[in-house]
């Protein structure tokens, strides 16, 4: 059975990659951070299905821990190892620039360093990201377009897609970019913008929410599921040569289609229920993402099959049942509203 490595199994990346992976037969082994309070929620389904036959198994560690991530390498000497811990949040990346910066560059890098001295046969992949071209033109970009980052998170993101490079060419190693637009689902965090929406959208809808406070309503984003993302990464993992590959579905929304796309779902007005604030604009903006896919179609027969108001959906229809569930809740004493003015 092959093995697989994954860091960031707890996100939602991490959740979908694991799925899949485990589905085809694969032993995957995660890494997790110990924190004070549980963070393996998403994944708890499949540690109850797959962690009694030791086909999904749980690591401490950490990407700033280098030794950790390095004795756990020789230790299960994995097929594959794909890199998909980062801090991921653009906005938080201005307040938390360094821990953004150390866990975007040091993790690769790291990891990079066990294949080269531990086994030059396992493959590696790097969740690069299509922030790293700043998106300043309506223009569509592929593997070819220039990097323009625009915040700490994308910095760190272009050091991790040029060191995997530099250890492929100057290695031989098999190490691989996937750069992946924008991709959401129901497992998507609740301060990313489309699942913030798609809660309060549900959570109006059942009367314990009164609005939606937003930021740049006129930012346009290519957004994919994430289910789909993942069977693009394995993709590439399995092809002949190591190379850089986009992901995206060739379709661009706007903030504010997103919104009006979830409200008409539930049947209310957007314009009575959205508000912005500054709070919730960012020191340096990415206004426009548009990705063009072709190679990744041509060269891995990926192809998104996941529309954007199928995704909207899907989002709305998942949250609309954890409304109800909370509004019984409230109902019952057991839960305080504290969404409001978040
Ligand atoms: P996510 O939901 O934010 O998950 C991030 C994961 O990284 C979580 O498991 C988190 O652990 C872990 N992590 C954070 N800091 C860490 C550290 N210092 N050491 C070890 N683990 C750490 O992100 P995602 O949406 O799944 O994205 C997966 C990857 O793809 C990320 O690298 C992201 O930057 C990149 N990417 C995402 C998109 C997208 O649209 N989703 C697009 C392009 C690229 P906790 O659960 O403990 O917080
Ligand atoms: O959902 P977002 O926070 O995602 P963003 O910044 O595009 O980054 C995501 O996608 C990247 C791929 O391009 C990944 F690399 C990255 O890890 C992450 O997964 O924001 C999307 C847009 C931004 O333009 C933001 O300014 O939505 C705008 N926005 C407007 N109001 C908001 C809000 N974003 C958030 N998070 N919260 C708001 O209230």
């Amino acid at each position: 059975m092959p093995i697989a490595f994954i860091t960031g199994i707890t996100g939602q990346d991490g959740y979908y990659l694991s799925k899949f992976l485990l589905e085809k037969g694969y032993v995957v082994h995660g890494t997790i951070r110990r924190s004070s309070t549980f963070n393996t929620s998403r994944i708890e389904p499949l540690i109850a299905k797959y962690s009694k036959e030791d086909n999904l198994i749980l690591h401490y560690s950490d990407l700033l821990d280098s030794s950790s991530l390095s004795t756990l390498i020789s230790t299960i000497n994995p097929d594959e190892i794909y890199n998909l811990a980062a801090q991921s949040h653009v906005a938080v990346s201005f307040n938390n620039p360094v821990f953004t910066t150390q866990t975007g560059t040091l993790g690769s890098i790291a990891l990079l360093e066990s294949i080269r001295s531990l086994n030059k046969k396992i493959k590696f992949y790097q969740a690069s990201s299509s922030e790293m071209f700043g998106g300043k033109s309506n223009e569509m970009l592929s593997e070819a377009s220039p990097f323009d980052p625009r915040s700490p998170y994308a910095a760190s993101k272009v050091f991790a897609h040029n060191i995997t490079k530099i250890y492929r060419d100057s290695y031989d190693i098999f190490g691989v970019n996937g750069i992946l637009f924008n991709h959401e689902s129901p497992h998507r965090g609740e301060t990313f913008v489309t699942r913030k929406i798609t809660r309060a959208v549900s959570r109006i809808s059942v009367g314990i929410q009164s609005k939606l406070t937003l930021g740049n309503l006129d930012a346009s984003r290519d957004w994919g599921f994430a289910g789909d993302y993942v069977e693009g990464m394995w993709l590439m993992m399995q092809h002949e040569n190591p190379d850089d590959w986009v992901l995206a579905t060739g379709e661009s929304h706007t903030v504010k289609e997103f919104v009006e796309e979830a409200f008409k779902i539930v049947n209310l007005n957007s314009s009575d229920y959205v508000e912005t604030s500054e709070k919730y604009f960012r020191p340096n903006e990415v206004d426009f993402l548009l990705g063009d896919s072709q190679k990744a179609q041509n060269e891995l027969g990926w192809k998104p099959k996941t529309s954007f108001k199928e995704l909207v959906k899907i989002m709305v229809e998942s949250d609309l049942e954890l409304a109800k569930r909370e509004s019984v809740l409230i109902k019952e004493g057991l839960l305080s509203p504290t969404w409001d003015n978040s």
